[in-house]
């Protein structure tokens, strides 16, 4: 077994291992982390990861989302994909929204793809970028290698999809963040 020790860069320049990244990971899985700066404030970026009921908010590859009930620790969505993937539903459970410390966690649970005993983390951390307010977002994963793929495959198709939801998030971030400061303009 080995463990994916992952190191972020503070907005500061020093280093510090951040130990919500690091996942078991045992011989038949593959792990890894990926970052993304926005330039956009932290609340912001916050209000969209969290939603767990509404992942389609930014990721371009799920069309619908549905949760019975309040959305809370321990419960479930059905998510739909978008056709053109080799895969049509998701069933995905929260397993940690920390308000406070912005941390998000989902694990797969059930569902036509082939991303077993998948399970990811999200963290949301406050950077300047270009003198203002911006967000560094890390989001690593842990899932088994299917039967009849490498470790190195299974991680490029993820790593492909997370970068996907990374960048829209960033997109849909971005472009929100300029509404609320030509908004601002308007009242002055
Ligand atoms: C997420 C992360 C992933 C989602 C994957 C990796 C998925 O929704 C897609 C294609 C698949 O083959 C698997 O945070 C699955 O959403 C887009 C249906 C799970």
């Amino acid at each position: 077994m080995v463990t994916n020790d992952y190191i972020i860069v503070n907005g500061d320049g020093s280093e510090s291992v951040n130990i919500l990244h690091k996942h078991e990971v045992h011989d038949h899985q593959c792990s890894s982390a990926l970052v993304k700066h926005i330039k956009a404030p932290v609340p912001l970026v916050w209000s969209l990861v969290r939603r767990f009921d509404q992942p389609q908010k930014y990721k371009p590859f799920i069309s619908q989302c549905i949760v019975n009930g309040d959305p809370q620790i321990g419960s479930v969505r059905e998510v739909n994909v978008r056709s053109g993937l080799p895969a049509t539903t998701s069933t995905e459970r929260l397993e940690l929204l920390d308000d406070e410390e912005h941390i998000f966690s989902m694990r797969i649970v059930g569902g036509d793809h082939r991303l077993k005993n998948y399970s990811s983390i999200m963290t949301v951390h406050p950077e300047v970028i270009d003198g203002r307010p911006g967000t560094l977002v890390t989001e690593s994963f842990v899932v088994d290698v299917p039967d009849g793929n490498t470790k190195d495959e299974t991680c490029f198709f993820v790593e492909a999809l997370i970068k996907c939801n990374l960048k829209s998030l960033a997109d849909v971030s971005e472009r929100l963040a300029v509404l609320d400061w030509t908004e601002s303009i308007d009242r002055i």
